[in-house]
């Protein structure tokens, strides 16, 4: 009860911070966009980790707000570092399913991006596989929409839910993004390697590309450039860093 409470002044009170993640081009290393990570830094309970507070704050309704402030400070943070890039960088961002079937997600999504001047095909939301089996005709709507107006949505945790593949085939997706728990023992459970190959394989058959999602060691990416991963994400190349240090990491590693 203390933490939800003092989760619903969190936001006037400012204590949320999104950390910034590369997902760069399996091949060459280079930047390809970026994940938003949110942290809650509260002043008696430090610095909260999402897994302790993301289900209180979707049981409570709370992630409808959050979640707005979310994809706000993440459009218009994605829009600043073309001043350092000098070109476009896409920005994905998490989506609970609470805040997916809040019926004003569509706007929230499209006010972000104008308020922000992002281009919609810089911004993709990723969406767990928890969210997408509830197989309801809302959540097929809503993913259509999305996609006609031109943002990517990709499948987040692909591999740990019931993967009920159809969906693959009915849904706009542009990407999976394969769990870590898989892509972290592929140089030693042959049974893992298996499944990332085959997963790599089954996406690219039908016109999805593949993120390679808790990438540590240099190498899993010699394996995952040989099985042709099209992008990679983790610790090797970066930990998800505060809005300061991802831009000094910009700048050194565009
Ligand atoms: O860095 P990490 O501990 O950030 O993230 C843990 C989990 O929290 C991940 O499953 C991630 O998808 C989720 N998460 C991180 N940021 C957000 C967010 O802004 N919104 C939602 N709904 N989930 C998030
Ligand atoms: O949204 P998703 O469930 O994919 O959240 C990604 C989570 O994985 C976040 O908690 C993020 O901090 C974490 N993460 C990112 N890279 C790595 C990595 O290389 N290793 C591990 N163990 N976790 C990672
Ligand atoms: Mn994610
Ligand atoms: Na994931």
């Amino acid at each position: 009860l203390q933490m939800e409470s003092r989760m619903r002044r969190a936001l006037e009170l400012n204590e949320f911070e999104l950390n910034f993640q590369p997902i760069v081009h399996t091949d060459s290393g280079n930047l390809c966009s970026v994940e938003a990570l949110l942290r809650w830094n509260n002043p008696t309970m430090g610095t909260v980790m999402p897994d302790r507070f993301i289900p209180l704050a979707e049981e409570t309704g709370l992630i409808i707000p959050i979640g707005e402030w979310v994809l706000e400070e993440a459009c218009k943070t994605a829009v600043s570092w073309k001043e350092i890039t000098g070109r476009d960088v896409g920005i994905s961002v998490n989506v609970s399913p609470r805040q997916f079937r809040d019926p004003g997600f569509t706007d929230i999504v499209m006010r972000a991006l104008s308020n922000s001047g992002l281009a919609a095909n810089q911004l993709e939301l990723e969406i767990t596989e928890r969210l997408i089996l509830d197989n309801s005709i809302e959540t097929a709507e809503i993913l259509r929409q999305l996609d006609r107006a031109g943002i990517r949505l990709s499948v987040d945790d692909f591999g740990t839910g019931y993967s009920a593949l159809s969906y693959l085939k009915s849904y706009p997706f542009d990407t999976l993004k394969i769990d870590k728990s898989f892509v972290q023992d592929v140089m030693k459970e042959p049974e893992d390697a298996s499944l990332v190959r085959a997963i790599i394989n089954m996406a690219h058959s039908l016109g999805l590309r593949v993120i390679a999602e808790g990438v540590e060691e240099e190498a899993q990416t010699h394996f995952l450039k040989q099985e042709g991963c099209d992008f990679s994400q983790g610790y090797f190349y970066s930990r998800p860093l505060p809005a300061r240090d991802f831009e000094s990491w910009l700048k050194t590693n565009q």
